[in-house]
């Protein structure tokens, strides 16, 4: 029912893959979501090279389904990794926080599916010019560093500007955003903040709690001042970030106090003074579930919604 060049592509049974959330994104949320249907991914994030491929062997031991790396560009390991995903045999590569050019050739001549992530239709193009095989179009409602245009804005812009299939992100977590995602030309979505709460997620459950509380305006975009702008959900520490903005506080001041925070948050469940990543949609996602569960649920839902349509 829901094949799209996004399932053809990338050989799983739902056009949905698991956003990269650093510090979150395991070998247990990835191999759930892989064997839900979807495509599971490892947040390689900041981490050390050796950490990224324990957790790619623990993945390919606990699901026999595709599944990927999530590589952030500003990681000091990103060339590295770049080259360690090919020794590995992994078939999925998301990119985030950055241009992968550099590193497209060799994933192409390693047969593994290229999906930057990116926040404008200028830098889509570059990714197909490159040898892109899709893109994740990401708006600003979406959970962590992000651009500036919504989804609802972004997405078909960049379904208009490139031949390759284009998956949407930002502010999806059921099936009607599904739905309205294809209307605007999707072929797939990729979902973070729903998977947070998932049973599979590691993330600490001060954290899960918070998501499940969170209200529609409980997000805050966060360090726009130090160039990485991040949307977490309000607390503390957000609230002191935007005290030191507003007294234009020196940089590396804001930086300190943000120092750790997301390692804060996701390992010690420090939900006051950590960095609490989360999408706008926070406020929709109110139970915790299997990862195959959620799948389910946002599919069968968006099949029905469609169905009025038909
Ligand atoms: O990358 C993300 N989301 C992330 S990365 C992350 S870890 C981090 N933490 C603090 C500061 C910085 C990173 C947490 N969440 N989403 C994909 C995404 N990519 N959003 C925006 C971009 C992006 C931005 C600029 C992609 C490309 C880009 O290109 C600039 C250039 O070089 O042309």
């Amino acid at each position: 029912m829901f094949n799209t060049k996004i399932t053809e592509l990338l050989n799983v049974q739902y056009p949905i893959i698991q956003g990269g959330m650093a510090w979150i994104a395991d070998s247990s949320l990835a191999a759930a979501v892989s064997n839900g249907g979807g495509v599971g991914l490892i947040a390689a994030a900041n981490a050390p090279v050796d950490w990224v491929r324990q957790e790619i062997r623990k993945t390919k031991a606990a699901t026999n389904k595709p599944f990927g790396v999530n590589i952030m560009l500003l990681s000091p390991n990103a060339a590295e990794i770049a080259q360690m995903v090919c020794d590995e045999g992994v078939s999925v590569v998301t990119t985030g926080a950055g241009n992968p050019s550099q590193f497209i050739e060799l994933w192409k001549s390693h047969g593994i599916v290229v999906i930057p992530v990116i926040p404008s239709v200028a830098l889509a193009i570059r990714m197909e010019r490159a040898g892109a095989d899709a893109v994740v179009a990401e708006g600003m409602e979406s959970g962590g560093h992000i651009g500036e245009l919504t989804t609802m804005t972004l997405l078909p812009q960049v379904v208009d500007a490139v031949d390759i299939p284009v998956i949407a992100a930002g502010g999806i977590a059921d099936g009607r955003a599904i739905a309205a995602t294809m209307m605007l030309g999707a072929q797939g979505v990729q979902v973070g903040t729903r998977f947070l709460v998932a049973n599979e997620c590691s993330v600490h459950q001060n954290y899960k709690d918070m998501i499940i509380g969170a209200k529609d305006i409980d997000t805050a975009v966060s360090g726009r001042s130090t160039g990485h702008p991040v949307r977490v959900l309000k607390n503390k520490l957000t609230r002191q970030v935007t005290a030191l903005e507003k007294q234009n506080a020196p940089l590396d001041e804001i930086e300190k106090l943000c120092l750790g925070g997301l390692r804060r948050a996701v390992v010690e469940g420090d939900i006051t003074m950590g960095s609490v990543m989360a999408g706008q949609i926070a406020g929709l996602v109110s139970k915790e579930q299997s990862a195959a569960d959620i799948i389910a649920e946002m599919f069968s839902q968006a099949q029905a919604v469609l169905g009025k349509w038909r």
